[in-house]
């Protein structure tokens, strides 16, 4: 606790980690570029410099708030500082701003006005340098990079992988995979955080909308959307909407003007996976054998156990994810009509999540040349795909999912947030269903954003331990104490992204804002709360689907996971 004086005025700090953090705190918005929050700090852009009382200048993102500490954010030395260093890092990044990927959400562009750019004093100091186009969710332009660092730190630091590092010196320095490869070739597991954090368009989604667009004016197909859970509480954001506000009706009706035939709900996915997955989980715990059974709907975790613990990949629960098993139904239910009408049915998922590109084009979701999901494109391609085609979609009337797969339950909204999977899991094993009011207290442990969650849950005279983990990084220090017997668990949910889907590496981005995760996260619970339907049993349709076209079709459902 102390007082600090900021441009001559007093400002109180108290739990603040570093004098920008005060800065902000009193309404001033200091630029940086590699400063965050969640992560380590870096002290490189040198962007959020600021000037002391004795004219001492200094990166305030490095230095502790200090009692009687007296700073100015605007002196004619801190403005010029500010400016050489922008249009160095200009002179040394590609500008084909017109047709960058997020051109007008890109930071150096946005400083670059801001701060009045209006021409670089210094000649062009590229090397052009490959663009790394080997992952299937993300693209690295390297020429792009101004060297935050973000993307290298999120790797590490948050996801535990360490797919990204710096190499060479000096004007040479580049951030690159280990030894010079490509991403592909590396242990990245495709998440897309080092995308949500990188400022510019360095690391942008592979944009597949090309393909979305070919099937649409291809006659011959018959073109069915899915759209994840958390989708509907993040897409708005890219059209003025807060995030957690529900536009899921918006979306359906942007669908269905773009020219998709079919528009269905992930979330009957994820009610179909909440029977398959809990059913495997009680047998399991009744032969005591495969524990702690770890949840398989997140691909990116699914890649980080067969990367770094094989060894449990055997524990990792047989069902397909609900994208690849609703893709899988979808097929099947639309095999026969496709025969007489002579078409062929084009599933595309839209999801939060860069990693599933990668999981739909696993060879194992793949039978006889047909794939069980064709196209996957993220949230925020999504977004580009409306713009594109004029659709104002604040002006949208609302629309409903069709019919028969537009029936989902409240615990197949929730997957979308982290701890969702777990809630929906044991709302379906519980005989006497919670009601809203009871749901809040009995799945408080699970709800939330702390890094690791553990709850025991009572289920019909048998004690479930579970534990509900996000953010690699988590994953590793969770295991490690599992391994060594510190932790024993029945149940463990798992979601690679630090508060599950809802802050998917394929999500909007508000850059550099926290709270944004936890109002996406109530988007889903009120959906919950609003749903007739509470368990995913109850879902009359996905029943019937199990009774008919699914019955004893296993291998529609499950994957074989021994590694
Ligand atoms: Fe997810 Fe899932 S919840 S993995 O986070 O299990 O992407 O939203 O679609 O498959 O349902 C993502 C979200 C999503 C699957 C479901
Ligand atoms: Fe690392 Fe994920 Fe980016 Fe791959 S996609 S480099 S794992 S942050």
């Amino acid at each position: 606790m102390g007082t600090m004086i900021i441009d001559g005025r007093k400002v109180e700090f108290d739990k603040e980690k570093n004098v920008l953090e005060v800065v902000r705190k009193a309404g001033i918005d200091l630029p940086t570029f590699c400063y965050h929050s969640e992560l380590s700090i870096f002290g490189a852009c040198r962007m959020c410099i600021v000037e002391d009382v004795n004219g001492k200048t200094f990166a305030s993102c490095s230095e502790r708030p200090r009692d009687g500490m007296e700073i100015y954010t605007n002196t004619p030395k801190v403005q010029k500082y500010r400016k050489v260093i922008l249009e160095l890092l200009l002179a040394e990044h590609d500008r084909d701003c017109t047709s960058c990927e997020i051109t007008g959400q890109c930071e150096l562009q946005k400083l670059a006005l801001r701060l009045r750019i209006e021409e670089i004093r210094f000649s062009e100091m590229i090397d052009k340098l490959p663009i790394d186009k080997s992952s299937l969710s993300i693209i690295r332009n390297p020429n792009k990079c101004i060297l935050c660092g973000d993307c290298v730190r999120v790797c590490e630091e948050v996801q535990g992988v360490g797919a990204l590092s710096f190499a060479y010196r000096g004007s040479k320095m580049r951030v690159t995979p280990a030894f010079n490869r490509s991403i592909a070739e590396v242990d990245c597991v495709n998440c897309g955080q080092c995308r949500t954090v990188c400022p510019t368009g360095a690391i942008v989604i592979k944009n597949e909308n090309d393909k979305v667009w070919e099937v649409i004016h291809d006659e011959k197909k018959r073109v069915v959307a899915q759209i994840a859970p958390a989708v509907r509480v993040a897409l708005g954001e890219e059209f003025g909407f807060k995030p957690g506000e529900i536009t899921i009706g918006k979306i359906v009706a942007a669908l269905k003007r773009i020219g998709f035939d079919e528009v269905y709900d992930t979330s009957f996915g994820a009610d179909m996976t909440v029977i398959e997955e809990s059913n495997e989980f009680m047998e399991k715990f009744k032969e005591g054998k495969g524990l702690p059974l770890f949840t398989s709907c997140c691909p990116a975790w699914v890649k980080f156990a067969e990367n770094k613990y094989p060894d449990m990949v055997g524990n990792i629960s047989t069902c397909k994810s609900p994208q690849q098993m609703f893709g899988s139904a979808l097929k099947e239910y639309f095999k026969d009509k496709d025969k007489r009408e002579g078409k062929e049915t084009v599933v595309v998922s839209i999801m939060p999540c860069t990693a599933k590109k990668a999981e739909a084009a696993r060879e194992e979701f793949e039978h006889d040349g047909i794939r069980e999901v064709d196209i996957v494109i993220t949230t925020q391609e999504l977004a580009f795909l409306i713009k594109e085609a004029g659709i104002m979609f604040e002006k949208l009337e609302e629309e409903s999912f069709d019919m028969p797969f537009g029936l989902v339950s409240g615990s197949g909204v929730i997957f979308g947030s982290t701890g969702g999977v777990t809630e929906a899991v044991i709302t379906r094993l519980l005989k006497d269903k919670p009601d809203h009011t009871t749901k809040d207290i009995m799945f408080k442990d699970v709800r939330g954003m702390e890094n690791i969650k553990e709850a025991i849950f009572d289920v019909g005279g048998i004690e479930v331990r579970l534990a509900v983990v996000h953010g690699l990084k988590n994953v590793n220090e969770l295991i490690k104490q599992i391994e060594s017997g510190e932790r024993s668990y029945h149940f463990v949910e798992v979601m690679a992204c630090p508060g599950g889907c809802i802050s998917g590496g394929g999500q909007p981005v508000v850059y550099k804002e926290k709270d944004v995760r936890s109002s996406r996260a109530n988007g889903l619970y009120k959906l919950d709360r609003m749903s007739q339907i509470k368990s995913s049993e109850e879902n009359p349709l996905v029943a019937s689907l199990f009774e008919g076209i699914l019955k004893d079709r296993h291998d529609l459902l499950h994957v074989d996971r021994k590694s």
